[in-house]
């Protein structure tokens, strides 16, 4: 008898699972409204996922569906990454000028010698236009929020950690993290509803350790009121924060997601475990040493079906083993 092809539908049933309601995805990984007008070739600039402070000039390499893998102009192809086509990381040409943003030039070129126009000229290259993009809702982050507050905040590359940290950039309605006398390399982009930031003084008041900043003479005694006044800076108010409410996924919901290891593949997915912001994703078919946890508003989560409904493949799951198929069931 002939395999039927694999669908969502017959898989979901034979597996008696649900698929995770769309209504629990945020905008940005549900169902786009509109085309990806990306076309290879184009010029954009956007931030480097390595080096989330800079905005560098970038190429688009492919389009598959809604997705879109990006090359950092003059470097090395290793450094390519994948974002969606409404990602809030991507912005047109000329927008660091127009926003008073660094625009990191391609390797090889000086800061101050860069030039969009003639560049465009030199490449022969194609500008991504400006109706591609997302233009994001002017919900502008508060504006009690400015380059140089001061504020608490856990360290996502070591998440027991919650540090002093400072606003270090402001974008469209999100802000970038930046540690104090860290590299850039733990710097995060996030708005208000963030559950990992929060106000000078939320560790003391919840007792829990801060983190003083690298290098500080005395980080067992770290007080805010000295600390505030030796930088000369103030603190992020406190109405500034708005935690938005847990994510509603539950366990055994299926989805699809991108995968870590190969991030041009979405794979069939199932929700394993949750926390309040976090969920913990499974590849069926794969062992579990593959799984991983991930906050529930990843851009890489989408609900069943995104893969179709964008012109993306879809991987199936791994069959577990050719028996089934092969005794004609
Ligand atoms: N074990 C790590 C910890 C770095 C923490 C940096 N945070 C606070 C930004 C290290 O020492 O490299």
């Amino acid at each position: 008898s002939k395999k039927r092809p694999w669908t969502w539908d017959n898989y979901l049933e034979e597996e008696k699972a649900i698929a995770a309601p769309v209504r629990l995805f945020t905008e940005q990984q549900s169902f786009p409204h509109n085309k990806n007008g990306f076309k290879v070739g184009m010029r954009l600039e956007g931030i480097d996922p390595l080096h989330p402070s800079m905005f560098c000039v970038l190429t688009v390499a492919e389009v598959i569906g809604y997705r879109l893998r990006l090359h950092i102009d003059g470097y090395s192809e290793c450094y390519d990454f994948w974002v969606n086509a409404d990602s809030p990381d991507i912005q047109p040409a000329g927008w660091c000028e127009m926003t008073g943003h660094k625009l990191h030039p391609p390797k090889g070129y000086k800061e101050d010698e860069f030039d969009w126009v003639k560049y465009q000229e030199a490449c022969n290259a194609q500008i991504a236009p400006n109706n591609l993009f997302k233009t994001q809702n002017s919900t502008v982050s508060s504006p009690k929020v400015e380059v140089g507050m001061k504020l608490e905040a856990v360290d996502r590359k070591n998440p027991c950690l919650v540090c002093v940290a400072t606003v270090a950039d402001i974008a469209e309605d999100r802000f970038l993290v930046h540690f104090d006398n860290w590299d850039d390399t733990y710097d995060y982009w996030c708005d208000a509803s963030s559950p990992y930031i929060h106000p000078v003084g939320w560790c003391q008041d919840h007792g829990r350790p801060l983190t003083a900043p690298q290098g500080h003479p005395n980080p067992e005694y770290f007080s805010w009121e000295e600390y505030l006044e030796e930088t000369k800076s103030s603190a992020v108010p406190a109405q500034a924060f708005s935690m938005r409410a847990p994510h509603r996924f539950q366990i055994n919901m299926k989805l699809e997601t991108v995968d870590r290891r190969n991030p041009m593949l979405i794979r069939v997915a199932t929700i394993v475990d949750t926390e309040d912001y976090r969920v913990k994703i499974h590849f069926d078919g794969w062992h579990e040493k593959f799984d991983f946890w991930v906050d529930s508003d990843h851009p890489d989560l989408h609900p069943v079906s995104w893969c179709a409904r964008t012109g993306h493949p879809l991987e199936s799951p791994l069959r577990p083993t050719a028996l089934k198929s092969s005794t004609g069931q």
